[in-house]
């Protein structure tokens, strides 16, 4: 794709490295008036650039945003196939609409769907998402793995599991995995994932894959009503994290985990996830959708299921829930 006008004078002044370019020089060298020159910085300064004007001399980069836009993900991007497709909106509704919506068209396996901000943004049963603005990891990702539809839960676990081992990796957080979809850091939830599906009886079609990560928020940015259950990265680590960054780790991990369930099975990725859960061993209510019921969680099968031994000794294998537990 060739660049446009506005991108040729952004790259412009990162390639300055600092020194002030003048803006006759960028319109002689781009070949069109000042005044163009000047509106373009003016809309490259609301994408949330720093540009200083000095006198006599010109204009300074003082400072990239911290977007998650396509460039800045490629940039950081080890994977084969997962996020090598990309569409990026500075606000939408509902990333994982939109990911519904280019699944049903034929978007490619990996492909990507990333906002800055979320006006709708949902979790499970329809429950309101808070996605504030710049500061978290709203995204879906649409995979195509050859497998039949009974097994498309089991990618929540599989995320969790990925999306653990990335914020492990570039911050000084370590979460606990509370089944089935959330990730909690002391108590506190920093992570939810919805994972929706669309098949035909016997095979997948594509696997929706929304994660939403609280990356740099402090505690007022968060909706009152769960300000006491809710955390961020940076609220528990005290540092700023390249979105940018975490997400393509994210998707690095997601690969090699979503490749090695296609491959193995659920098996190897358990040991994995039950050594970051915070479910099993502990006293749990799970609330379904027609009942709710109390017991000691046991693990999980080799198909993701939750064990729940019931207080009159009876085994129940939960396949979806909202955990409450306990005793912390
Ligand atoms: C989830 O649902 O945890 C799945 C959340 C998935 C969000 C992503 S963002 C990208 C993609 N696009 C979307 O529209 N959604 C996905 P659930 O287990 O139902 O939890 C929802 C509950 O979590 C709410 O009822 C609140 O209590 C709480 N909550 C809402 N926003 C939160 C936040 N930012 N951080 C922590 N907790 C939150």
């Amino acid at each position: 794709m060739s660049m446009s006008m506005k991108e040729k004078i952004l790259s412009q002044l990162i390639n300055a490295n600092g020194e002030p370019i003048s803006g006759q020089k960028l319109a002689n060298e781009l070949n069109i008036s000042r005044t163009m020159i000047w509106k373009h910085l003016k809309s490259i300064e609301e994408d949330g650039y720093v540009i200083e004007a000095i006198k006599k001399k010109g204009y300074i980069l003082q400072s990239i945003p911290d977007i998650v836009s396509q460039e800045r993900i490629t940039s950081y991007l080890e994977t084969k196939s997962i996020g090598r497709n990309i569409a990026y909106y500075p606000v939408c509704e509902s990333t994982q609409t939109i990911a519904s919506e280019k699944a049903s068209e034929q978007a490619p396996h990996g492909t990507v769907i990333i906002t800055e901000q979320q006006t709708a943004g949902r979790g499970r049963l329809e429950r309101p998402w808070d996605s504030s603005a710049n500061k978290g990891i709203w995204m879906s990702v649409i995979i195509r793995p050859e497998i039949s539809p009974q097994f498309a839960a089991q990618f929540t676990l599989v995320s969790a599991v990925a999306i653990t081992l990335a914020i492990e990796d570039l911050t000084d957080c370590s979460p606990a995995i509370k089944w089935p979809n959330d990730l909690l850091i002391n108590g506190k939830k920093v992570t939810g994932i919805l994972t929706e599906l669309q098949a035909d009886m016997d095979r997948v079609q594509a696997i929706i894959i929304g994660i939403g990560v609280n990356v740099n928020q402090d505690l007022e940015a968060f909706d009152e009503s769960i300000q006491s259950i809710a955390t961020s990265l940076k609220m528990e680590s005290g540092q700023e994290v390249n979105r940018a960054e975490l997400v393509a780790k994210i998707l690095f991990y997601l690969e090699k985990y979503a490749d090695m369930y296609v491959e193995n099975g659920f098996e190897p990725i358990k040991l994995l996830w039950e050594s970051y859960n915070c479910t099993i061993g502990k006293r749990i209510r799970a609330n379904m959708l027609r009942e709710t019921v109390e017991g000691v969680a046991m693990g999980i099968t080799n198909d993701g299921v939750l064990e729940l031994k019931l207080d009159n000794g009876e085994i129940r294998g939960i396949y979806s829930a909202d955990i409450h537990l306990m005793n912390k």
